[in-house]
């Protein structure tokens, strides 16, 4: 199959409610990038299986995070939305690939590392997917010979594994995978918490007051900012220096993000003013952003049938696709049906 415009596939997993950490290290690109690449966006359901201690009502999420899809821009005519257990090659090359994949390349993923402490922390028990997890989003990469993977910073080694597995196959088999590329942005790529700017903002974490929500109503956004963690310096100075000025940096790549505006630029604007009225600017320009967004999201969510109608269609059609190389792997290992 050729297709005229690199593959760009990207995925969410539906394992809580979306933050404002995955919509600007990701979703916030999906729709402008429907011109310029063939693109497939999957909801990850599998993926969130790894989540087992707090039971998610894994159906409604994955409705919940369709009609975010949607609310971002993304066009079912331009793009293929589905969801990743609607395609059952996502499972079967995902147990090919842990026969590619080196035990000892997993216990360096520093995701797995932070999950685990986490998980340990709390006395919970750690399941085989949190560590194999890096391999089912390798076959979901590698299936639809994608060119390229806009991801957050935290995402960045999985995918590096990804080329680092299929390499391995290639060099057995011949030129089956094309070595995806991760796109990863400047500013914005790693949103971090607002009490704690040393730690990404994550949909898990159990302090609510870290996390902006997607669906946080207005009022509890903006007590979320006031409260942000910033620094002493004295006299006050707001620019951007990750070291020394973690939380300050951290909501002025939020602001740049949302507001579409260079750092530079909204450095120059924000001359002279304080925290408090900075924090003030952040929390008008996230207001409108949410509530656009949120208004948006409403829409789409109450229509189940139009939502139900497009992920039908996003099977079959990332289906038929992922069917093609998943033939030529089986061909390859001597996979094949003799009846
Ligand atoms: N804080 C973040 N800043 C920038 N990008 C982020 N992403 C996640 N958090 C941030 C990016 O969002 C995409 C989808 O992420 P995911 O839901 O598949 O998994 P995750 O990275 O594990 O996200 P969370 O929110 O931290 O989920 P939980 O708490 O369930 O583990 C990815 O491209 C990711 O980089």
């Amino acid at each position: 199959m050729i297709f005229s415009k690199p593959i760009l596939f990207s995925a969410v997993q539906p394992s809580g409610n979306l933050t404002l950490g995955n919509y600007i290290g990701t979703m916030r690109h999906w729709s402008k990038m429907q011109n310029n690449y063939e693109c497939l966006y999957c909801i990850a359901d599998l993926h969130a299986l790894t989540i087992q201690e707090n039971k998610i009502d894994l159906k409604k999420s994955v409705l919940d995070t369709l009609s975010f899809y949607l609310a971002c821009g993304v066009d079912p005519n331009k793009s293929i939305i589905f969801i990743q257990s609607h395609v059952y090659q996502h499972s079967q090359l995902n147990w090919i690939l842990n026969c590619f994949s080196q035990f000892s390349e997993l216990l360096r993923m520093t995701q797995f590392k932070i999950k685990r402490k986490i998980e340990s922390d709390c006395t919970k028990k750690i399941n085989a997917a949190l560590f194999n997890y890096p391999i089912l989003m390798a076959a979901d990469i590698l299936l639809y010979q994608t060119n390229f993977v806009p991801v957050g910073r935290d995402q960045k080694q999985h995918v590096e594994l990804t080329r680092n597995i299929a390499h391995r196959f290639n060099s057995l088999y011949g030129n089956i995978f094309t070595l995806p590329k991760p796109l990863i942005t400047q500013y914005g790529s790693k949103i971090m918490s607002l009490l704690e700017p040393h730690k990404k903002m994550s949909k898990s974490d159990v302090n609510k007051n870290n996390v902006i929500f997607l669906l946080d109503d207005i009022s509890s956004v903006a007590l979320k900012i006031q409260h942000a963690l910033t620094d002493s310096e004295m006299p006050s100075k707001i620019y951007y220096d990750i070291s020394k000025k973690p939380g300050i940096s951290n909501l002025l790549e939020i602001l740049s993000a949302i507001t579409n505006k260079d750092i530079n630029i909204l450095l120059k604007e924000l001359e002279g003013i304080m925290y408090a009225e900075f924090k003030k600017i952040v929390v008008d320009c996230l207001s409108k952003f949410l509530s656009k967004l949120q208004k948006s999201y409403n829409d789409y969510r109450h229509d189940e049938s139009y939502l139900k109608k497009i992920a039908y269609e996003g099977a079959i059609k990332s289906q038929l696709r992922s069917q093609k190389t998943l033939k030529d792997i089986h061909d390859k290992l001597g996979l094949i049906p003799f009846f």
